[in-house]
């Protein structure tokens, strides 16, 4: 994990560039942005005009689900003027150390697991990490459970390890329709962003949802049974009951974007529960003496991935 954080001369900068700008100026507007690419953002404006809008410069990073206030200057095009406070924002650290922004002004995430490819356990407990730190609710989804074997119960251990902590966990297959209604029932009322590998299906639910959307589906390579990364670009689809869904191409890694310690161990549930008895306020539950965390590992009641994984995400923090 990297430390990255945005420098005083930074902030100052895209602070200026937002100063006094507000949709109640002559020609400006608000509205919500469907997608970014190529220096291009396409902004559904509040009289619901679709826009595909440049960027005034220093603005700083836009994503789908962020408010923004534009212009239509004298030449018609449309420009970002100014990006609107966010609720939280989404971002993880990429495999170069460079933030990526995935999406701002969620209140769910769905983290898409499926049978094939394999879940990454890892990888989910970043996402839940990530949620749990920006305040977003995060939901499990195992797809793809047409390919499972009937007599296995519980194959990836999603509903034994992750139930207990409090997270939903959601079984469905776009394929068969099993657990469809399930699932699209969260989606009411919601922003939610879909996250996941590539093939998962991610692109596959959305489709199911708006049949008639342009959307593209890959499919999965029969050499490693990954997918495609077919879904380039982030976009944002209003549903029939009040939703905002959010497909987002696929990730290899999501490292959360942290600088502290105490940070991961609030983002585990059970051990941030349990540090509180610790015999040290600022335990690291590593190797210190009348450790709660570390007695209820030896009891059995961590999970080993989720400890192993808290170990993994503290010596990234330290490298
Ligand atoms: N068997 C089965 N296949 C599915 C299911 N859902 C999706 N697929 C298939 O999985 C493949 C990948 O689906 P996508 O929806 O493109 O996956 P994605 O997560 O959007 O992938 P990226 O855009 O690359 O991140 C396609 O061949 C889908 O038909 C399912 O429930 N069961
Ligand atoms: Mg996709
Ligand atoms: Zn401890």
């Amino acid at each position: 994990m990297v430390r990255r954080k945005l420098s005083q001369h930074q902030k100052k900068r895209i602070q200026g560039a937002q100063d006094a700008i507000s949709s109640s100026d002559e020609g400006h507007s608000e509205g919500l942005v469907i997608s970014h690419h190529g220096g291009m953002v396409l902004v559904e404006r509040d009289d619901a005009q679709l826009s595909e809008c440049n960027i005034k410069s220093n603005l700083g990073t836009i994503v789908c689900g962020d408010r923004v206030v534009c212009k239509i200057m004298d030449n018609l095009e449309c420009r970002v003027m100014a990006i609107l406070p966010r609720k939280n924002f989404l971002q993880r650290i990429d495999g170069f150390g460079a933030i990526k922004s995935v999406a701002a002004n969620l209140t769910q995430i769905v983290v898409c697991l499926s049978v094939i490819p394999e879940p990454n356990l890892y990888l989910l407990d970043q996402y839940l990490i990530s949620a749990e730190q920006q305040d977003i609710n995060p939901i499990i989804l195992l797809n793809k459970i047409d390919l499972l074997e009937e007599e296995i119960q519980d194959p990836f251990r999603l509903e034994s390890i992750y139930l207990p902590l409090g997270y939903s966990v959601l079984l469905a297959s776009v394929k068969s329709g099993q657990g469809m209604d399930a699932l699209f029932s969260v989606f009411d009322h919601q922003t939610t962003v879909l996250g996941g590998v590539s093939g998962v299906g991610k692109s596959s639910i959305t489709l199911a949802l708006l049949p008639e959307a342009n959307i593209k589906i890959g499919n999965i390579s029969d050499a490693n049974k990954e997918g495609r990364h077919t879904t380039r670009t982030s976009r944002l689809y209003h549903l029939p009951n009040e939703g905002n869904l959010i497909d987002t191409p696929g990730v290899r890694g999501f490292n959360p974007a942290l600088d502290q310690n105490a940070s991961i161990s609030a983002g585990f549930r059970e051990i941030d529960r349990l540090g509180v008895n610790c015999r040290f306020a600022n335990c690291q539950h590593i190797k210190e003496p009348d450790c709660s965390v570390i007695a209820a590992l030896s009891r059995g009641e961590i999970a080993d991935s989720r400890y192993q994984h808290y170990l993994k995400m503290i010596n990234a923090l330290k490298s």
